[in-house]
């Protein structure tokens, strides 16, 4: 069996869901091959200097737990926290997956992704992934004291949330992946069925591409005190709700 979960934004104004994960890592997670973790483990992340943080040190000694039982833990960073690196994967005996991933199982191709790099549509959402993806950009970020990353952080994660409001008054689309660049992306991944969050809009979707039917399967968010899994029994998907 391997477990899917995705935006669980944890931080210590989080501690619900700090502990529903945890519980979840301890006792759900124990009966599975793997978990993949698909972007947004954390509210954000400004570099593996942060372990010591009591959230991300609970979080990353629970996994690396899991990984010690013999689940294979595999994480996926999203665009709150594209800056963990292998300082944070080894502590957590996790392995890093680049964006997008194919998962070949001997029944099944799935291809997964965080999602936020079909949202073409969001225009200033994508200028700034651009710009905060490059290489130079993020080595000067680095450089800047803990405590000072930790500011830019908060203002980008206010400035988020004001843009959001705004832009879904503008056109809902804006918020979601685009039916052209995703149908393209699962051209290009041979039609594997596609697992992604980021949007917030669990559902699941059905494309016809190419004149073949295509699986694309969002998962939810973690909030108000309740989250999801999408489980892979070796033969179908479904979702399971952790509360
Ligand atoms: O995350 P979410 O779901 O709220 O919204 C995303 C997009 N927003 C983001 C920003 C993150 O929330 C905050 C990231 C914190 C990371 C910290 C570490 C590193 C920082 C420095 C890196 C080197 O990803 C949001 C999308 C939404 O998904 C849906 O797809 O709309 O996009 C935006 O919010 C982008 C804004 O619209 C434009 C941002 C311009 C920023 C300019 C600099 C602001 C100055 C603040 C710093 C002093
Ligand atoms: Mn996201």
């Amino acid at each position: 069996m391997i477990l899917f979960v995705s935006d669980l934004h944890l931080s210590k104004q989080t501690p619900e869901l700090d502990a529903l994960f945890l519980k979840f890592l301890g006792g759900r997670a124990r009966a599975a091959e793997a978990l993949y973790v698909l972007g947004d483990l954390f509210e954000y992340w400004v570099g593996d200097d942060d372990l010591d943080d009591p959230v991300h040190a609970a979080v990353v000694a629970a996994l690396r737990e899991l990984a010690e039982s013999g689940v294979a833990v595999n994480v996926m960073r999203g665009n709150r926290d594209f800056l963990m690196g292998e300082a944070f994967a080894a502590a957590a005996g996790a392995r890093l997956l680049p964006d997008p991933y194919v998962l070949s199982l001997p029944a099944w191709q799935f291809v997964l992704s965080h999602g936020d790099a079909l949202c073409t549509d969001d225009r200033e959402y994508q200028a700034f992934r651009a710009q905060s993806r490059s290489p130079e950009w993020q080595a000067a970020f680095l450089q800047k004291p803990l405590a000072e990353r930790h500011a830019v952080a908060r203002a980008l994660r206010e400035r988020s949330e004001a843009d959001k409001r705004e832009k879904a008054g503008r056109a809902d689309y804006l918020m979601d992946v685009n039916p052209g660049a995703t149908d393209d992306f699962l051209r290009a991944h041979g039609y594997a069925t596609f697992i992604h969050g980021h949007t917030h809009r669990p559902a699941t979707h059905d494309h016809i591409v190419d004149g073949i039917h295509v699986e694309r399967w969002v998962l939810a968010d973690w909030h108000d005190g309740a989250g999801e899994c999408l489980v892979w029994d070796g033969e179908r998907l479904s979702r399971e709700k952790l509360t």
